[in-house]
């Protein structure tokens, strides 16, 4: 089945988003040639080509556009939120375009995170949202989509269409995998002494730097992903509204449950959209454990 058939029976401004991000993901997934390896070359008009990252967000804001349902864009690489006035749609959309572009000069997966909120607003709960999808650009570039029926993943197919991989997955209980970013030596007490208790419960380290690329293994594989509050990062590393809450909504819709290690990620109302927070997000076992732990 293709990803347009199985959108069918959901929210049309929601499949129409969906779809539309889809379509420009294959433009982003072509740019990591053009835009990495002939980077500071000038386009056809003499136009310094932009960042991958700034292209990215370029792509996404033309998805929603075409889109013609979004009425207000938060992305983590614009300062304010962007009013789209040509729009028959009410509906609001938080982006992180391109999610761990750092990785991209060493070919490691990257992502694009977005949330939609039925109501328009953006600086809103997570639990509010009504869909959350990424899009994992790897050795196949993959489309994860929740619209609170179940979690879904599809893959780009040799006919350039996004094909149904898998449907209504869940994260494995047994998990034993766990990523922790930052400094280990910035890491609180506690945060330790929880990455030790996994140790002792033998789960292996796996940790990229791309968040959508280790949450993937999380989804798959079951564990837990973490980035606690260091010296370097006070309030965590990762942004509330276009990382931490698209993915704990998936999360939540596949069984498994997030933490800033004192409540819901997706109960954290948002103050401003760069805000960040320390995360802990994947298979309920261990969020309950960080959440025992760090209280
Ligand atoms: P950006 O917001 O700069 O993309 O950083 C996000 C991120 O790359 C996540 O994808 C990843 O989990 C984290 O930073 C890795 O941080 P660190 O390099 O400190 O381990």
């Amino acid at each position: 089945m293709l990803l347009e058939e199985h959108l069918d029976g959901i929210d049309k401004g929601i499949k129409s988003i969906i779809l539309n991000v889809a379509e420009k993901s294959k433009e982003i997934q072509k740019a990591f040639f053009s835009h990495n390896m002939l980077a500071g070359t000038k386009n056809v008009y003499g136009e310094q080509q932009l960042e991958l990252d700034k292209f990215a967000d370029k792509l996404v804001l033309s998805a929603m556009e075409n889109s013609e349902m979004v009425k207000n864009l938060a992305s983590e690489e614009q300062s304010e939120i962007v009013q789209i006035v040509k729009c028959k749609g009410d509906y609001g959309v938080v982006v992180d375009p391109l999610d761990g572009v750092s990785c991209v000069k060493t070919n490691l997966s990257v992502g694009t995170i977005l949330g939609v909120f039925d109501e328009g607003a953006v600086l809103e709960k997570g639990k509010k949202m009504d869909a959350a999808m990424y899009v994992l650009y790897g050795p196949l570039t993959s489309l994860v989509y929740t619209a609170k029926d179940g979690v879904h993943e599809f893959v780009l197919n040799p006919k350039n269409k996004f094909e149904l991989r898998a449907e209504n997955i869940k994260i494995p209980e047994k998990g034993k995998l766990y990523g922790s970013g930052g400094f280990r030596r910035e890491w609180p007490k506690k945060h330790l002494e929880f990455i030790e208790r996994l140790h002792k419960e033998k789960y292996k380290l796996r940790f990229s730097g791309s968040f959508t690329a280790d949450f993937q293994q999380i989804l798959s594989y079951g564990g837990v992903f973490s980035y606690p509050a260091t010296k370097s990062y006070p309030n965590g590393k990762l942004r509330l509204l276009f990382e931490c809450n698209p993915v704990s909504f998936i999360t939540k819709h596949a069984g498994g449950d997030s933490t800033n290690g004192k409540k819901s990620i997706l109960e954290i109302k948002p103050e401003k959209i760069s805000q960040r927070t320390p995360i802990y997000v994947g298979g309920k076992k261990e969020t309950e454990l960080a959440e025992k732990i760090l209280k």
